[in-house]
């Protein structure tokens, strides 16, 4: 409520940085009655390029290429897009002056009326996010699915707002600003080093992701996994009634191989994953993860059961995208961080031939070097960070450069026998040579294609 008051009419609204959110900010506050005004870092030819049709649909007025206190401080409130960091020192000038600078989260969290799960973790929340929505789905509920994984809350707010529960994927980003953002489920599905340069450290972004239990009462669900040492050590100040999930059959939900056995309401429930997307070593974490978040919001097991066996995880997540000659490629590309490629390696039958590399976050490689070790039988390392990584794992395996994904894939291909899998789990961002990560996973699946062709034709010219 604090902040809703600053969102009307004859109030004005900062909103820093014109993405998705944004935008949607943007909108949200327009129709609350407030004068709206943007600050982005881009260059005012870009932003015109970029959003051009976006500013004079709202005619908002802003400035461009440059954060700056005067600007802002017209504001009564300012509102920050989640990759801005905030310790960004406008943001710390800002507050200083007493102009409240906060994230989606506390801005929104007032006006949701409908139980929220909310779900976090460095790896994975993704698909538990989907599950999860797709288990209500069964349900019959009418659930909102947004979030991290692409649609603000702002702009459920600006919408039908129909919906009866709502399932949020939240970044380290955004649960740096929570206000007094509260989930009625909230999951944490584990703590592994990543966007360490923006939070300063592994304790700072650890810190981001432990407020997702922050303003949670004993009413409330805390999930969190028991296997996972780096959520683990910072549960101790959970007010919520805390379930875990695991391998140890102590565990509220544990996991046995692709069964799920789940103590709920005084009985025994199981959960065989066996045949669905679910059934391997990190999918079963997940379901587990899923499971109680559904059960907690008193979802009928049989429609949980349902909701696993017809979920398709989002691409780019160890998505299977061909095979040659009894070799499987294997498209990870959603994997920015040294945790999503050690859970990749880990999860993979046979040796991996891993393409790794690309924009660097700050992130130590050296946590490779045991999976690395133990399953790659060669590294091919592109981008921007292919000599911080080759040095990281000096003396593990082979490591070779590439110049671009065709190359190395043709050169992981070269190096792969029968039963191993080329892996593209760069454990870095892909900006300093795709647009995402969903473009660095499709080129590397028509790389994948084009070599799988020319291996065709080959054996085709071979018999003939
Ligand atoms: N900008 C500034 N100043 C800065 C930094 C950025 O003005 O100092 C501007 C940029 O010009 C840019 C805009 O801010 O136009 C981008 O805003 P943003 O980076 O906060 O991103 P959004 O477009 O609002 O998208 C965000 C999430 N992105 C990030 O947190 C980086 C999206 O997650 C999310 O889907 C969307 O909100 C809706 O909730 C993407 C992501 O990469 C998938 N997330 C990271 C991850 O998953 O690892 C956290």
């Amino acid at each position: 409520m604090k902040y809703q008051r600053l969102i009307q009419s004859g109030k004005c609204v900062a909103v820093l940085g014109l993405g998705i959110t944004g935008k949607a900010a943007v909108r949200y506050c327009q129709k609350n009655g407030a004068r709206v005004v943007v600050s982005d870092s881009r260059s005012s030819e870009r932003l015109q390029s970029e959003c051009g049709q976006f500013l004079s649909d709202t005619a908002v007025e802003y400035e461009a290429g440059v954060h700056s206190v005067e600007f802002l401080a017209q504001a009564d409130l300012v509102i920050a897009s989640p990759g801005i960091p905030y310790d960004h020192k406008v943001i710390q000038e800002l507050n200083a002056q007493g102009i409240p600078v906060v994230g989606e989260l506390a801005v929104t969290s007032s006006q949701i009326d409908i139980p929220i799960v909310a779900v976090t973790g460095t790896n994975g929340k993704t698909t538990v996010t989907s599950l999860i929505g797709e288990i209500f789905k069964k349900a019959g509920r009418n659930v909102f699915v947004g979030g991290n994984i692409g649609t603000p809350l702002f702009e459920y707010l600006c919408g039908e707002k129909s919906a009866d529960v709502m399932v949020l994927e939240l970044s380290s980003f955004q649960l740096q600003m929570v206000g007094e953002f509260a989930p009625d489920v909230a999951v944490l599905l584990n703590i592994t080093p990543d966007h360490i340069d923006w939070h300063g450290g592994l304790e700072g972004y650890a810190q981001a992701k432990m407020n997702i239990f922050r303003n949670q009462t004993a009413h409330d669900t805390a999930i969190v996994c028991q296997d996972d040492t780096g959520s683990m050590a910072h549960v101790a100040d959970i007010q919520g009634q805390m379930l875990t999930f695991g391998r140890a059959a102590k565990n509220t939900a544990s996991i046995c191989h692709c069964a799920i056995s789940v103590q709920h309401a005084g009985s025994l429930l199981e959960f065989d994953l066996s045949g669905t997307a679910m059934g391997n070593h990190i999918g079963a974490g997940n379901a587990a993860a899923a499971i109680l978040a559904t059960l907690a919001l008193h979802v009928d097991p049989e429609d949980i059961r349902r909701g696993i066996r017809e979920f398709q995880p989002a691409a780019h997540r160890l998505q299977w995208v061909g095979s040659s000659a009894g070799v499987n490629y294997v498209d990870d590309s959603k994997a920015t961080n040294t945790g999503a490629v050690i859970a990749a390696l880990q999860q993979l039958e046979g040796k991996a031939l891993l393409i790794a590399g690309g924009k660097d976050k700050g992130e130590d490689y050296r946590l490779l070097r045991e999976s690395v070790e133990l399953k790659a039988k060669e590294v091919i390392v592109i981008g921007e960070a292919a000599g911080k990584i080759a040095a990281a794992l000096e003396g593990c395996t082979v490591i070779r450069p590439a110049e671009s994904m065709d190359e190395a894939v043709a050169l992981a291909t070269g190096s792969a026998q029968r039963g191993d899998t080329v892996l593209l789990s760069p454990a870095c961002a892909s900006f300093d040579m795709f647009t995402s990560y969903g473009h660095r996973g499709e080129v590397f699946a028509a790389a994948v294609k084009k070599i799988i062709a020319e291996e065709k034709t080959m054996i085709s010219g071979g018999l003939q």
